[in-house]
């Protein structure tokens, strides 16, 4: 896009007490008894978030598609139909012990300005979408980004159909149970997108910044480990005799730290699932099932951390005596979003008098599927003690109506 000066400020803002009280109803749906939200994906809980958010896309008189992975996109009419509509959306899936805004605010805020602009008699010159994406986080059923990266092309809709989740059901049944199967092809020309999301991590919060022009996404890496030992008795068992998992498994998680601590920031590397069996305190454990997630934002250091973990898994295994089997779980590059969007996000931050800065994003997003299609690029908000994926998720109200100002503004640039 052109450096030219850009339009002052519009004068239309999002309505604060709506956004917040549609968070906190989309919230009651899978609300987890001590706070937080469990709505992992295909689940009844994610069925019945869909079910919601797509009654107040009706309410809005959105077109509403469903497509073969269950992606569901709001389109609203623009002054010239046959322009690639303007894209904005997220997920609402969340993990086990999620929060009310991961995903979640970034859809709701997309619905808000559709509201703010039908309230304003507002008709932009392109079609606006606000679409959620099925199973962003990947936490039930591997990859994350599923359904936007099938819909944008990076990842195959029948592999994706047949994937089997962590509790065995594969995720065309799940589908067809939850009644999103749709029967659209996944595919949707954007002009732009643009993701309002939260931080999830501690940069914003701590620097007392309101909003990040998020200048890309790292690199994700990973990997479901299965290590098979001896079961045997952890009384009479010498430790020289012994080929246990459970102990192959600990060895692979200080690994993990160490290597990601020698590597240096922004290098993370997580062994976030680990099961044991038999599981039981006098046996010597003879099946470990293990996940390894590594990130960075350079790819060449992402492919070495890789190579250096797969290693040390291998000699730690070959060392106890212990057989080792992995299976790639997600694997996408670092992505780089656009400047014209970075620059805007920026821009108009700063018109609003909102404190602003670049930052790359720690965790993935679907906005990452459309960075190779189309201008594309997302809004931070801090996450308050940088939590998330934690049910002490929380966003002060008033980041979260600046975000999704911000948001209205660049929508209303974008589609014209
Ligand atoms: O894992 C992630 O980065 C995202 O929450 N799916
Ligand atoms: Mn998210
Ligand atoms: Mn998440």
């Amino acid at each position: 896009m052109d450096a030219t000066p850009r339009p002052p400020l519009h004068p239309l803002r999002i309505d604060r007490d709506r956004l917040l009280r549609r968070i906190d109803e989309l919230a009651a749906i899978g609300a987890l008894p001590g706070g937080g939200v469990c709505r992992l994906a295909l689940t009844d809980a994610d069925r019945q978030g869909r079910d919601q958010v797509v009654a107040w896309m009706r309410e809005l008189d959105l077109e509403v598609t469903v497509d073969r992975i269950g992606n569901v996109v709001g389109r609203r009419r623009g002054r010239e139909e046959s322009l690639d509509p303007v894209v904005t959306g997220s997920h609402i899936d969340t993990v086990r012990t999620g929060g009310p805004l991961d995903g979640n605010l970034g859809v709701l805020a997309g619905l808000e300005v559709v509201a703010a602009l039908r309230d304003a008699g507002i008709t932009t010159r392109r079609p606006l979408a606000v679409a959620f994406f099925t199973n962003e986080e990947g936490a039930r059923f591997a990859p994350d980004m599923m359904g936007s990266g099938v819909q944008q092309g990076a990842l195959d809709l029948d592999h994706c159909l047949k994937t089997v989740g962590i509790d065995g059901e594969t995720v065309g049944d799940e589908l067809w149970r939850i009644g999103y199967a749709g029967d659209a092809t996944p595919g949707l020309r954007a002009h732009a997108y643009v993701e309002l999301h939260i931080e999830q991590g501690p940069v914003l919060d701590r620097e007392g910044i309101t909003i990040g022009a998020v200048t890309g996404v790292q690199g994700i890496s990973w990997t479901e480990v299965t290590l098979r030992g001896v079961s045997n008795h952890a009384g009479t068992t010498p430790m020289a005799l012994r080929h246990d998992a459970g102990l192959v498994a600990a060895e692979i998680a200080v690994f993990l730290r160490r290597l990601a601590l020698e590597i240096g920031p922004p290098m993370v590397a997580t062994v976030g699932a680990l099961t044991l069996r038999p599981n039981l305190v006098n046996v010597v454990a003879n099946h470990a099932v293990l996940t390894l997630d590594l990130r960075h934002t350079d790819e060449a250091t992402l492919q070495e951390a890789e190579r250096r973990a797969f290693a040390e898994v291998a000699a730690l295994a070959e060392r106890e005596g212990v057989q080792v089997t992995t299976r790639r779980l997600a694997r996408f590059e670092p992505v780089a979003f656009a400047e014209a969007i970075i620059g805007r996000v920026e821009g108009i931050a700063e018109a609003m008098g909102l404190s602003v800065r670049r930052m790359p994003s720690g965790a993935g997003h679907d906005a990452q599927m459309f960075a190779p299609h189309c201008p594309t690029g997302m809004i931070f908000v801090p996450s308050i003690d940088g939590i998330s994926h934690n049910i002490r998720e929380r966003t002060a109200p008033d980041d979260v109506v600046a975000g999704a100002d911000v948001l209205l503004q660049l929508l209303l640039e974008l589609a014209g």
